[in-house]
């Protein structure tokens, strides 16, 4: 049997940033792989595990509620084929309703084959104490599924927001443990997942154009890929390697977006760097170099407006596509 776990929790929660650590502690006799989905169509996540010689599969595009059938499906059936592994990590978009993809796990075609072990969710103890997160319907479901929560963000997070946090936490039964950056002892992935009845998750979200299966140029120098569900935006770039982006500039136009998250792998002045800004705080650290450059932005929908002139503005930047 494979074994099997869940890693949700909201955009920049530290899910990547986990599943790196536990990654490190796997027992040297075990190949660990991890299966991921993301919320826009650029595929960011799947590129930087794959650069640290991580077994990875990416589901592309949308949200999991819509994906967690025939794509989810053939993704991880793949991933069980070509790496044959002990245990598959799954990290859905932190945007992902969790549910589907539970029973999909839980279906009768995998029942001899994988066995579902803790489900973690990650926690920014901050989102205790904001409304807009209690009122999230996926916030409130990836905790209800949780069998262990990861209180992460301790380096930055107030006791305010921690005692918000543990008090969310002891109502909902929900066993914790803190940490930073995700680290954590990667022997909390053995429990037993604990199933939940979850209310039925509302479609209220549609997706207008076919799931996307790559990201690709087609011989242009650069192109926009753009997608929405759930209330969110999510706005993309994948560019020839040969365009050279400035890195002080991308990291000020980044800070200065209306955006709740923003990834990016790229070639600059300053050499291949990935780029990670979420809850206000930005990192660059060098990445590996790469066939092409790729940048994403989640964005509230209601920021649609000012996201596309700073997208414009950006392609302008750029010069032509072709
Ligand atoms: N300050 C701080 N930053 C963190 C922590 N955990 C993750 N991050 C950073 O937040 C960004 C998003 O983390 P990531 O693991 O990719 O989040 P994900 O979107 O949930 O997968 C990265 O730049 C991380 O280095 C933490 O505990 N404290
Ligand atoms: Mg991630």
């Amino acid at each position: 049997m494979i074994q099997v776990n869940l890693i949700t929790g909201m955009l920049g929660t530290g899910k990547t940033s986990a599943i790196k650590h536990w990654l490190t502690q796997a027992p040297k006799s075990e190949r660990w792989a991890v299966l991921v989905n993301e919320f826009g169509d650029i595929g960011i996540d799947g590129r930087l595990l794959a650069n640290e010689g991580i077994q990875v599969k990416e589901v592309p595009g949308g949200c999991l509620c819509c994906t967690a059938g025939v794509p989810f499906q053939t993704g991880l059936n793949e991933l069980i084929r070509r790496a044959k592994p002990d245990r598959i990590l799954i990290e859905p978009t932190g945007l992902g309703h969790p549910k589907n993809i539970i029973e999909s796990l839980l279906a009768p075609q995998y029942r001899e084959v994988l066995n579902l072990q803790t489900a973690v969710c990650l926690l920014n103890p901050k989102h205790a104490r904001s409304d807009k997160h209690l009122a999230h319907q996926t916030f409130n479901d990836q905790l209800a599924i949780a069998d262990m929560v990861l209180l992460n963000y301790q380096d930055q997070a107030s006791q305010e927001d921690n005692e918000a946090a543990m008090n969310l936490l002891s109502e909902l039964d929900k066993p914790y443990v803190v940490a930073e950056f995700g680290q954590s002892d990667w022997q909390l992935l053995n429990q037993s997942h604990q199933a939940v009845e979850l209310a039925s998750h509302a479609h209220h979200h549609h997706h207008p154009t076919a799931i996307k299966i790559t990201a690709a140029l087609e011989g242009e120098r650069w192109r926009r890929f753009q997608s929405q569900g759930q209330g969110m935006l999510a706005v993309g770039w994948v560019l020839d390697a040969s365009i050279e982006l400035d890195a002080g500039t991308i990291q000020e136009w980044v800070q200065g977006l209306p955006i709740v998250r923003a990834k990016a792998v790229f070639n600059s002045n300053a050499g291949w760097l990935q780029l990670q800004w979420a809850d206000g705080c930005l990192s660059t650290m060098p990445a590996p170099s790469a066939l092409d450059s790729r940048i994403e932005l989640i964005a509230d929908l209601a920021e649609l407006n000012e996201l596309e002139l700073a997208a414009t503005q950006f392609e302008q930047q750029l010069g032509p596509a072709k």
